[in-house]
Formats: C-alpha cells, structure tokens, sequence
C-alpha cells in the first residue's frame, strides 16, 4: 500500500466514530456527586475540547484492523484520550510551556486558574486507569491495557521526554536526541494507543508486530508534521497556531534538517508506516487514510 498522489480526506467512516467516541468520553465524565462542580466542569471543557481524536481513532482501527471489534476497543481509546487530555492541560501550565490557547479554546488554566488546571489533570490520569479497569474485558486483558499505558504515560516516556524537553536538552546532539525525545513525549502515546487495539482485539504476534512498526513511523511523521505546521504559523503569523518552538529558539526538525528535508522525511516515514501495514491487508484501509491524514494536515 504505498502513499500515492491520492487525497488525503479522512476515511468515510470518520465522523461516525469520532461521535461514538465523543459520546464515550461524554459518558465517562459523568462523575459522581462527590467530584467538585468547578473540577467536573475543567475535566470536561479540556476533555471533550474539539481534539482531532487521532489516538482513539488509533486504537479502535487498529483493533478493527486485527479483526477486533471498536465497541471493544472504546474504553481503552477513551482513556488515551484522558490521559492525552492531562498531558496537554499540564503542557500548558506556565511552569512548563505557559499557552495560552489549546484547541481554540483558552487553556484550562487560563479559564479555570492553575489549582483547578492542576487537579483536572490529574483527575483524567486517574480516569483513564479506571475507565479501562472498568471497561476492557477479559481482566487480564484489562491488566495487559492498564501496564501499556502506564509505561506510555510514565517516567521512561511522556513524563520523561518532557522533563528533558523542558531542560531544553539536547542541542548539541543533534537528530537522534530530538528524535528520543518526541518518541517518548509524542510517539510513545501513539504506540501504545495501536498496542491498546491489537490487546483489545487479542490480535496475534504478526498483527501487533505490523501496528508497531506503523506506530512508530507515524508517530515520528507526526511530530515533524507538526513541527512544520509551527514552521508555517509562523511564516503566515496568523491563525490559531503560532511557530512558538521556533520563537523560544527550542530544537524542532525543519530547525535542524531544514524545511525540504523535514517535508521529504515525513512522506518517507509516512510511506514507511503505510507499508508496515500490508501483512495486515484491506481492514487496515482506515489506518493507511489516517497516515495521510497525518502528513496532509492543516491543524
Ligand atoms: C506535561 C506530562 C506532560 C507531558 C506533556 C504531549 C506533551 C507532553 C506536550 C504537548 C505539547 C505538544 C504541542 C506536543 C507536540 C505534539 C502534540 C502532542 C500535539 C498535540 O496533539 P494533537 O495534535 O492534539 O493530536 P489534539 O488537540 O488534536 O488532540
């Protein structure tokens, strides 16, 4: 399945599982009565914020992709959205990136004050462990989901590449430093969400092997992406997105390749992650339109 001149629209079925998924997450922050007003309210508002989904939508395809079923795989994709939720209120706090703005929305410090940003944080961390504890079944599987996101969202990964991120580590080794430290901030999240589908999906070793391998170039093509749409904001300076990494001087990919190769290496690892999924075949058509999606996009 190679990356072709094809458009890069989302597979058809998008919309109708970005609204199960919506309606999940809507469901769990139905919090008990004991959950504080004003907590419930910032848990939400940064939860159900207008996110592109893009994980969730990696679990329950992935697990499709395996032959599992997405009602299976709901749970687990609604937690890696709590804890992505988390990581991004957290990211936001002026003790680390200080923004203002996420999703179009001011931040949830910025609408909340930062004790309450704080706390709704950790209140959807602890959501996601419970939301699959609660929800994945059989309980070993369930066990399988709660150790995979544990470690994704851990010291060893997004915590970790954010402490060396925040240290503003490591200009002086170059790509394979930046590239460590967006596997464990950006592409570990999006690994573990794949390795969620094939355990929801009890997908065989070959199955998972080849969502790995997607996860892992796709989640590097993200964050170039990403680090490009910067590049652009701040070229165009106007829109939601400002080029902020580049202001503050912080090592992004078109800052270190260049613009042309940073373009050229996330159509390679793009193509590379359409690739890993052939021994999958046609049931993965929704991730292959996904990783377009991710190289053609505009936010
Ligand atoms: C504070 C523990 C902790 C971790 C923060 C994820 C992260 C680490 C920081 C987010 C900062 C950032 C903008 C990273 C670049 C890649 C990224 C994760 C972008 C946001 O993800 P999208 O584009 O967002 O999927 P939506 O809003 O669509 O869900």
């Amino acid at each position: 399945m190679p990356v072709t001149s094809q458009t890069s629209s989302l597979p058809q079925n998008t919309a109708e599982t970005r609204q199960r998924i919506e309606a999940a997450l809507f469901a769990y922050t139905e919090l008990p009565e004991d959950c504080p007003r004003e907590l419930r309210e910032a848990m939400r508002y940064s939860l159900l914020a207008p996110g592109k989904r893009l994980r969730a939508l990696l679990v329950v395809w992935g697990a499709d992709a395996c032959g599992g079923s997405i009602e299976a795989a709901t749970s687990a994709a609604c937690a890696v959205e709590m804890v992505h939720a988390y990581s991004l209120i957290h990211d936001d706090l002026p003790a680390m990136d200080n923004d203002d703005l996420r999703r179009g929305l001011p931040a949830c410090h910025k609408r909340f004050g930062e004790a309450i940003a704080i706390l709704a944080g950790d209140g959807l961390l602890a959501l996601a462990f419970g939301t699959i504890a609660g929800g994945v079944g059989p309980p070993e599987t369930a066990a399988a989901c709660c150790r995979v996101l544990a470690e994704a969202a851990g010291p060893a990964c997004l915590v970790g590449g954010q402490a060396d991120d925040i240290a503003g580590k490591p200009p002086e080794s170059g790509i394979q430093a930046l590239e460590s430290i967006h596997r464990r901030k950006t592409g570990a999240l999006i690994e573990a969400s794949l390795r969620l589908g094939a355990l929801t999906a009890h997908a065989d070793d070959r199955q998972t092997a080849a969502l790995l391998r997607y996860g892992r170039a796709l989640g590097l093509a993200f964050q170039i992406t990403d680090d490009l749409l910067d590049v652009r904001g701040d070229e165009v300076a106007v829109g939601k997105r400002v080029g902020k990494d580049s202001v503050q001087g912080k090592l992004t990919f078109p800052g270190l390749l260049g613009v042309d190769q940073a373009v050229r290496r996330a159509a390679e690892l793009t193509a590379e992650a359409c690739r890993a999924l052939e021994p999958l075949g046609s049931r993965a058509a929704n991730l292959e339109g996904l990783a377009r999606y991710v190289l053609e996009r505009n936010r």
